[in-house]
């Protein structure tokens, strides 16, 4: 067994790396920039290393810097994570050369021959693994493009050799695009990849996003733990990974993962790897019928590293797939067969970015975990490197931590994520929390339809600034936009004949109440309220709970906040009402809201009925 591992990245990667070497009773070596310090990825370790300034490309991209610690720090071995080094071929090639250090990974050999697109699909097409129509050499005229697009149809896919994940594609809709997508896609693979070479495929309109786990070992033992579905993906970055998909029937499941393992055997692949595949999606499809027999599916391309979102695996198999990759790095044999790999239940991964989703996912430009309270209970894994007071790093990726929901199956799955997302709080930095907890009451995503172009294209960007409004933590400088006002909010929790009361005060202008309790301060927060909650109650004069009011010559018409459902109605033309008594129950994101009149009067019209879906801003009833 090795003795001390470098981790050579940061972040909750490295921390679920250093878990395994300290389960297998491995030493832990740290590298960290200036901008790290005191990060939770060096607090974890045994020790650690100062590789450079905050520049990635100075630090931990800085392959000599990192080999040089591990020297200092007497590691026998490197494990590079995702990101950064973990993709490079020649950094690994430069480790294996390393007297005494060994590559926790795939050979240098593999990795370059499976970086390279065309080469893979070469490897594919000999193992009998579906490759998408294309070529397998690359392509330097015009021509060759309109010839394969006339053959084939349009659209075509001009990728670069040594492209991958969201960069050197370009799609040719007509003849007429060849010429410039061509040179477009050539100048980008050599700026990107220092390759200027070019393949054609045919282009999947509309594709789902299934990727398979593969563990192989120096033996020749290759496993498939199964595969995942990334198609929840906004700008080829992945937001949602579950597993298994529900999209697939077992046959298509069983015949994807068997052509990755057959793919792995052909390549003399180890590690820890994933092939990705491309299922093309029936646009008309019920979430009840799956794609099966008549479903086509294609190889991609293989990520030589371990992924992000290989927890979800891990939660379905009880595979720990990085102590694998240490055992198998170490020359060991995989101490399981196909047969023992058994699938239970289902998994999701949410990715916890700071960005805010109702500003096209900014990302936060700074900030400190003011309140850092992440959930727990049956079935939540958290991995991150964070906890309270932490001040947000902002330069390198903004994924702060992950929540991985395991349950027996997607329904519960889905109920438990939401009960998880509820009790997550966060304050002092934006994240999409909020735009997670749209997600699982979005109705494509809970049916299991949704492609990889449904983010980008199809999802309506309101509802998103709507959650975010509505489950976000405000920040201090939203709320004083649009003047000078200074707004505070600040939240008390009162008793009253022994029940407990949270009551959100709003300060306008004029001194601020001073805080009595500690984590009051500037910033004040949004109370998201719980599943099953009555948002808006009686004393809330209604603003809060998705009505709205305005007074017209025909009374007061009492307008829907947001788009919903009406779950009952509680009163009828001529009815007096008073003020604070209820009109109707709007349910919106799976939330219960009481709209209650403002004013009292008498109803004059009701324009809505139970079970009708009203919009933002349509009119529920008039009160003269
Ligand atoms: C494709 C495709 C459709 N047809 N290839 C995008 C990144 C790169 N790894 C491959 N990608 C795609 N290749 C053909 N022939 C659609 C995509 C694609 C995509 C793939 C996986 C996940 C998300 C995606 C989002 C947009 C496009």
């Amino acid at each position: 067994m090795f003795e001390k591992v470098l981790v050579a990245n940061r972040g909750e990667i490295a921390v679920r790396v250093m878990r395994a070497c300290e389960e297998l009773g491995i030493g832990t070596v740290a590298v960290y920039s200036e901008a790290d310090k005191d990060a939770g990825h060096v607090r974890y370790a045994d020790e650690a290393y100062n590789v450079g300034p905050a520049r990635a490309a100075d630090s931990y991209l800085d392959q000599e810097a990192i080999v040089d610690a591990a020297r200092r720090a007497d590691a026998d071995a490197i494990h590079p994570g995702y990101g950064f080094l973990a993709e490079n071929a020649g950094f690994a090639a430069r480790v294996e050369d390393a007297e005494g250090i060994t590559w926790v990974g795939p050979s240098s050999g593999s990795m370059e021959q499976m970086g390279e697109k065309t080469h893979a699909r070469k490897t594919m097409r000999s193992a009998d693994v579906p490759i998408v129509p294309g070529t397998t050499d690359p392509v330097e005229d015009p021509e060759e493009v309109t010839e394969f697009g006339e053959e084939y149809g349009y659209p075509v896919a001009i990728k670069a050799e040594g492209g991958g994940g969201g960069r050197g594609m370009k799609v040719v809709r007509g003849p007429e695009e060849a010429d410039e997508q061509l040179e477009s896609a050539q100048r980008e693979g050599e700026a990107y990849f220092d390759n200027p070479n070019v393949y054609l495929e045919r282009y999947l309109e509309n594709p789902r996003h299934i990727e398979v786990q593969i563990l192989a070992d120096e033996h020749g033992n290759v496993r498939h733990l199964g595969e995942r579905d990334c198609s929840l993906q906004r700008r080829h970055q992945k937001v949602i990974e579950e597993g298994p998909s529900p999209a697939l029937t077992d046959d298509l499941r069983e015949r994807i993962g068997e052509a990755a393992r057959r793919g792995a055997s052909e390549a003399d692949y180890t590690n820890a790897g994933t092939f990705e595949f491309l299922v093309e999606e029936d646009p008309d499809r019920d979430a009840d019928e799956l794609l099966g027999e008549d479903a086509n599916f294609y190889f991609l391309e293989v990520n030589t590293r371990i992924q992000v979102e290989h927890t979800v695996t891990e939660e379905l198999t009880d595979i720990d797939i990085v102590k694998w990759q240490l055992r198998v790095a170490m020359g060991d044999e995989i101490g399981f067969a196909q047969d023992d790999v058994d699938l239970r239940g289902h998994a999701i991964e949410f990715r916890i970015n700071a960005e805010n989703a109702a500003e096209e996912f900014a990302p936060a430009s700074g900030g400190a975990l003011k309140t850092y309270d992440p959930p727990g209970g049956i079935g939540v894994r958290m991995d991150d490197a964070l906890r309270q007071g932490d001040d947000l790093v902002t330069d390198y990726d903004s994924m702060i931590a992950k929540l991985i929901v395991h349950a027996s199956d997607r329904e519960e799955c889905i109920a438990r994520s939401q009960r998880a997302l509820g009790e997550y709080e966060i304050e002092g930095i934006p994240t999409v929390v909020p735009f997670h907890r749209l997600m699982l009451t979005d109705d494509r995503f809970v049916a299991g339809t949704h492609t990889t172009k449904y983010l980008d294209e199809q999802l309506d960007q309101e509802r998103v600034r709507e959650a975010q409004e509505r489950w976000g933590s405000a920040e201090p400088s939203e709320e004083s936009e649009g003047g000078n006002e200074e707004v505070t909010e600040r939240e008390f929790t009162v008793e009253v004949n022994g029940k407990r009361f949270e009551v959100a005060l709003e300060e306008r202008g004029g001194p601020t109440i001073p805080a009595v309790s500690g984590g009051g301060g500037g910033g004040g927060r949004q109370q998201a309220r719980r599943p099953g909650d009555r948002g808006g109650g009686g004393g809330d004069g209604g603003s809060g709970g998705g009505g709205g009011s305005a007074s017209t010559a025909e009374g007061e018409e009492v307008t829907a906040e947001m788009q919903g459902t009406i779950l009952s109605v509680e009163v009828e033309e001529g009815d007096e009402v008073a003020d604070g008594d209820i009109i109707c129950v709007l349910e919106a994101m799976k939330m219960e809201n009481d709209i209650v009149a403002e004013r009292g009067g008498t109803v004059t019209e009701v324009a809505i009925e139970e079970g009708q879906s009203v919009d933002m801003g349509d009119l529920l009833v008039v009160i003269d």
